[in-house]
């Protein structure tokens, strides 16, 4: 919605309707302005200081720190974290989805709940948002590819979710299912996975208070190539179980057809619990690369089994994790 224009003709909306994408198109009018001179000295500092308030007022994400979840390591840096992705509906390449990213519209959406469960609903960003409190937790994350990452997410248990909407007696497993919009995701026109990109979990595993929904890290909103605006996270499990940019959460009786388990199921099994006793086909999972620590010198780290967080073996009892791998 826009209301009336402001200095210049530009029209500013209202603050909380302003996307980041918003922001870019009237920094680039601005900038237009500025280079025919039609912008005078006040009225620049101005526009500035509003771009400022309406950038701030957009990403900004407040949360308080739950101590119960923060690893005490290093962060990994902001730029690490969001110039070096895996988004596949953006590219392959690390780089991709930092640079081809910024076509995700995040505004509106909404993800539909529904399913084996009493009270199928479709919830908006904003619900999402005010649905728990937003907790900081600050996680490890093991890409199956050999690296990680410390990050401190925004978010809440997905649990709080599940129970508003109250899984009836035949769900079993549920279902995240993100974006596939060819208009808005490149990577769609290479059949590198089945479209669109689906995880899953058990319900035990889904109602862990560790697992999260997600949607923001770093004190802000999510940026757009770690899954915005909202996406799921999984500390226990490798990188790929995490979903990111879902529009959709399905709760089934039968075990999720999974993306990655559909493309290599030799490779990539259901669980995907992390496990350095559990090689992949092509590679040792026996340690990792920090990213940020990698110098000439520095030393792997040992990968540690659940990625160090034990409180959910249980959910695995008597259950072979080399078969269920
Ligand atoms: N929709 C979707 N979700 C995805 C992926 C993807 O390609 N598409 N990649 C996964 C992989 S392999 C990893 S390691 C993590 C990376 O999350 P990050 O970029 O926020 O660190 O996202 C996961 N979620
Ligand atoms: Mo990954």
């Amino acid at each position: 919605m826009l209301i009336k224009p402001g200095p210049n003709g530009v029209d500013i909306p209202f603050a909380s309707e302003i996307t980041p994408r918003d922001v870019f198109e009237s920094r680039r009018t601005f900038i237009r302005q500025l280079a025919v001179g039609s912008i005078a000295g006040g009225a620049l500092a101005q526009m500035a200081a509003r771009e400022a308030f309406a950038q701030s007022a957009v990403t900004k994400l407040a949360a308080k720190s739950n101590p119960a979840y923060v690893v005490m390591e290093k962060t990994t840096s902001y730029k690490d974290a969001t110039s070096y992705n895996n988004f596949y509906e953006f590219g392959t390449d690390k780089a991709d989805p930092a640079q081809y990213a910024g076509t995700l519209k995040t505004r509106p959406w909404t993800v539909a709940i529904e399913g084996e469960v009493k009270k199928p609903v479709t919830l908006d960003i904003d619900t999402l948002l005010k649905l728990a409190p937003l907790e900081e937790r600050v996680y490890r994350l093991r890409c199956v590819e050999g690296w990680s990452m410390v990050i401190p997410w925004i978010g809440y248990s997905l649990a709080e979710l599940i129970r508003k909407v109250e899984p009836n007696g035949n769900a079993k497993y549920v279902e995240f299912i993100s974006l596939a919009d060819k208009a808005q995701m490149p990577g769609l026109r290479n059949p590198v996975l089945e479209w669109p990109y689906v995880e899953g979990l058990r319900m035990d595993e889904a109602n862990h208070p560790l697992a999260m929904l997600a949607l923001g890290m770093y004190g802000e909103v999510l940026p757009n190539q770690n899954g915005a605006p909202v996406r799921i996270v999984l500390p226990w499990k490798y990188g790929f179980k995490s979903a990111k940019s879902i529009v959709k959460i399905r709760f089934t009786r039968d075990q999720p057809k999974t993306a990655w388990n559909i493309s290599a199921p030799q490779e990539y099994g259901f669980y995907s619990n992390v496990n350095p006793l559990v090689d992949h086909p092509r590679w040792s999972q026996a340690t990792e690369r920090r990213i940020g620590e990698d110098g000439f010198l520095t030393r792997k780290r040992k990968t540690l089994m659940f990625n160090g967080y034990n409180e959910v073996a249980s959910l695995y009892t008597g259950m072979d994790l080399k078969k269920f791998f």
